[in-house]
């Protein structure tokens, strides 16, 4: 909560949102039980993904699945068992699950003030090639690599780089005063959330203060660029559109 009423550091504007938590309101969702869900990005805003924000409380568990969607589910704090077809796993913080189209799945026994964040889309199928299996990993099992050769700027790529994957979800590692290496303008979209530190993020062609906690939309081709300030390092997680034809 800010102390100066009227004001926030969230704006939405038609091609980026950055969204600070101190705006964050909860909607209940269909498969989420007993659980606080904030829809953070959605199609509403004109994204072609979801992200949301789930607090589980006691007994809280999401369930679905059995139809084209796709979920990606990191675990920001706490824990909780993850359920797909056959496949069950025990995620702790930092643990994450792919759960592919076609099979139902549960999240569930989650520890006391779990947080989850989602990234959920419709699959698009690649003809010829096969939709992936359930992923489980965690990131601390995933090794960074330095971003175009920066070894400031580390990234991890939490899922394979394969043509059957339709989206990415990376995490950056920035020192201090690291930055991207140029303004990137694509034609992918992303999803992300600061997950430690700050830094000062451009969007299209404005330049925002960002924290742990705030989640930012970048819609196509807007313009962004980033640099961790302060004295830690900042962290980022983030989803990108990839592997199919846009033409
Ligand atoms: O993967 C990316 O496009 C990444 N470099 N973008 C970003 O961090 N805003
Ligand atoms: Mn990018």
């Amino acid at each position: 909560m800010t102390d100066l009423f009227g004001f926030t550091r969230s704006v939405v504007k038609r091609n980026y949102a950055l969204l600070s938590p101190a705006g964050f309101v909860a909607s209940s969702l269909p498969g989420w039980a007993n659980a606080q869900v904030v829809a953070v990005i959605t199609p509403v805003l004109g994204a072609r993904f979801c992200q949301l924000l789930v607090t589980l409380g006691p007994d809280g568990s999401g369930t679905g699945g059995g139809n084209g969607q796709e979920l990606f589910v990191f675990v920001l704090e706490g824990s909780a068992h993850v359920q797909i077809g056959d496949s069950t796993a025990a995620l702790a913080t930092g643990g994450y699950a792919f759960l592919p189209p076609g099979l139902a799945y549960r999240i569930a026994g989650a520890a006391p003030g779990t947080r989850l964040l989602v990234f959920q889309r419709e699959y698009t199928p690649l003809a010829g090639v096969a939709a992936p299996e359930p992923i489980f990993g965690n990131e601390h099992e995933v090794t960074g690599a330095p971003f175009l050769g920066d070894e400031a700027a580390m990234l991890k790529l939490l899922l394979p780089d394969t043509p059957a994957f339709d989206m990415a979800v990376n995490i950056f590692t920035f020192q201090p005063g690291a930055t991207l290496p140029f303004v990137e303008t694509h034609v992918m979209e992303h999803g992300m959330m600061m997950i430690k530190g700050q830094g000062i993020y451009r969007l299209d062609s404005d330049w925002y203060p960002v924290q742990n906690g705030d989640v930012v939309w970048m819609g196509p081709y807007c313009p962004q660029w980033f640099v961790a300030t302060g004295k830690e390092t900042a962290r980022y997680i983030y989803y990108k559109d990839v592997n199919r034809s846009v033409v």
